[in-house]
C-alpha cells in the first residue's frame, strides 16, 4: 500500500489551494494531480460521486471530498503541528470563520474572477489546458467555453448577479481592514501559527491575488494581509518550523467576526427561516447595504446547522465567546429565536442565551 497522499486539484480552485498547503504544512508526503477531463470521471465522480475538487486519496485507501473534511481527516491522522486548537474558545470562533472564508469570501472572488472580462479569460484558458492534458479528444476551446458557463451559472443561485457585483466588490475592503485589525496582535489570525481558518483565507485570497482585478486590490490592500499570506506559504516551506499557540485575548478579531454576523450568518439565517417557512425566495440586507436575493438552499441551512453546532458545544462546555463578538453573532441570530426555529430547539445550550 502506498504511504503517500494524493491530491486532485485544479489551478485555480482555492480549495485546492487550501488543501495544499495544509497537507505541506503537515510535512505529509502528496503526489498532486491536476484533474483533467478523464480523471474528473474515473477518479473523482467513481470515489466520490461528485466531479469537485480537492479530493485526497489517503494512504489506507480512502478518498475524501471537501476542504474542511480534508482537513480533519488529516488533522485526525496527524496532529502535529496542530490546525486546530486545543482551546475550545479560540477553536471555535476560528471554525466559524473558516467558513466564514469558505463560503462567503468565495463568492466575492467569484464574482471578481467571472463577471471582469480579463479575469474569466484567464480562467477559462486554465480550465481548459487542464482539462485537455493527457485526454485525447476533447476540444480546447468548447472545453474553455463549456466549463466556465457552468461556473458562473451557480453565482446567482448564491446571491451574486452581474447587477450587485460591485457591492460584493465593496465587501472586501472591508474585509482586508478586518483582516489587518486581526493581524495586528499575532502573526496568523487565530495565534502564532496557522489554524484551519488562516488556509481557508489563504486558498480565497491566493487565488484572487491571482487573477488580473484581484490582484491589484490585494495589492492596494493592508501590506500586513499580504505579508501573513507570505508567512502561511512560508510555513508550509521544507525547514520551515513553528511553536502553536492560540490567542488567549480574541479581541482583535472583533471586526472580522462583526463582518461575518452582519453579512454571511445574516444571509444563513434568512435564509434557514425561507427554508422552514417553505417561502421561495430569501432577501435580507445586508451590511454595507448589499441587498441578498435568492432562492432558498437548504445547504446553507445545513452549513448554518453546523455552525450552530460549534457555538453549542461551547455553551454545553460551559464556555463562552469574548462578550463583544458574541453579541454581534447573538443579535444576528436572535430571529431564530423569535420564529421559534426548529435549529434553536435541536441547540438548548444555545438556545438559553436568548
Ligand atoms: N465545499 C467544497 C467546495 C469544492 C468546490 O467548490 N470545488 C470546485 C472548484 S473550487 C469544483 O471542483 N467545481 C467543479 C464541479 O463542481 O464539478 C470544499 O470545501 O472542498
Amino acid at each position: 500500500m502506498s504511504k503517500r497522499y494524493v491530491l486532485y486539484t485544479m489551478h485555480n480552485s482555492p480549495y485546492s489551494d487550501k488543501v495544499r498547503a495544509l497537507l505541506r504544512y503537515k510535512r505529509l508526503p502528496v503526489d498532486e494531480q491536476v484533474e483533467n477531463a478523464q480523471t474528473r470521471f474515473s477518479v473523482l465522480q467513481a470515489r466520490t460521486g461528485k466531479t469537485m475538487v480537492p479530493v485526497v486519496l489517503t494512504p489506507a485507501g480512502d478518498a475524501v471530498n471537501d476542504s474542511t473534511t480534508i482537513a480533519a481527516t488529516i488533522e485526525a491522522a496527524c496532529p502535529q503541528p496542530p490546525t486546530r486548537w486545543k482551546d475550545p474558545v479560540a477553536d471555535t470562533l476560528a471554525m466559524l470563520l473558516e467558513d466564514y472564508a469558505d463560503e462567503w469570501l468565495v463568492r466575492i472572488m467569484l464574482c471578481s474572477r467571472w463577471y471582469h472580462a480579463d479575469d474569466a479569460a484567464q480562467n477559462a484558458t486554465l480550465i481548459a489546458c487542464a482539462m485537455t492534458h493527457s485526454v485525447y479528444g476533447v476540444d480546447f476551446q468548447r472545453a474553455a467555453r463549456d466549463f466556465p458557463a457552468s461556473i458562473v451559472a451557480t453565482l446567482p443561485k448564491m446571491g451574486a448577479t452581474p447587477d450587485n457585483a460591485e457591492s460584493w466588490y465593496a465587501m472586501l475592503p472591508a474585509m482586508l481592514a478586518a483582516l489587518d485589525e486581526a493581524l495586528s496582535r499575532s502573526l496568523f489570525l487565530t495565534g502564532s501559527s496557522p489554524h484551519q481558518c488562516d488556509f481557508a483565507f489563504y486558498g480565497q485570497l491566493n487565488q484572487l491575488r491571482r487573477d488580473p482585478t484581484g490582484s491589484a486590490w490585494i495589492g492596494d490592500g493592508p501590506a500586513s494581509v499580504r505579508q501573513w499570506l507570505d508567512r502561511i506559504e512560508g510555513a508550509c516551506a521544507p525547514g520551515a518550523s513553528t511553536v502553536p499557540s492560540s490567542l488567549a485575548d480574541l479581541d482583535a478579531l472583533r471586526p472580522l467576526a462583526v463582518q461575518m454576523a452582519e453579512t454571511y450568518l445574516r444571509m444563513q439565517v434568512a435564509n434557514a427561516l425561507a427554508v422552514e417557512a417553505g417561502h421561495n425566495q430569501v432577501r435580507a440586507e445586508l451590511a454595507g447595504a448589499v441587498a441578498f436575493s435568492a432562492a432558498p438552499a437548504k445547504y446553507n441551512s445545513k452549513l448554518l446547522g453546523a455552525n450552530l453546532d460549534l457555538l453549542e458545544t461551547l455553551y454545553a462546555a460551559g464556555r463562552a465567546l469574548p462578550t463583544a463578538i458574541e453579541s454581534a453573532l447573538l443579535a444576528e441570530l436572535g430571529p431564530l429565536a423569535a420564529a421559534q426555529s426548529a435549529l434553536l430547539a435541536a441547540r438548548p445550550a444555545l438556545a438559553r442565551r436568548f
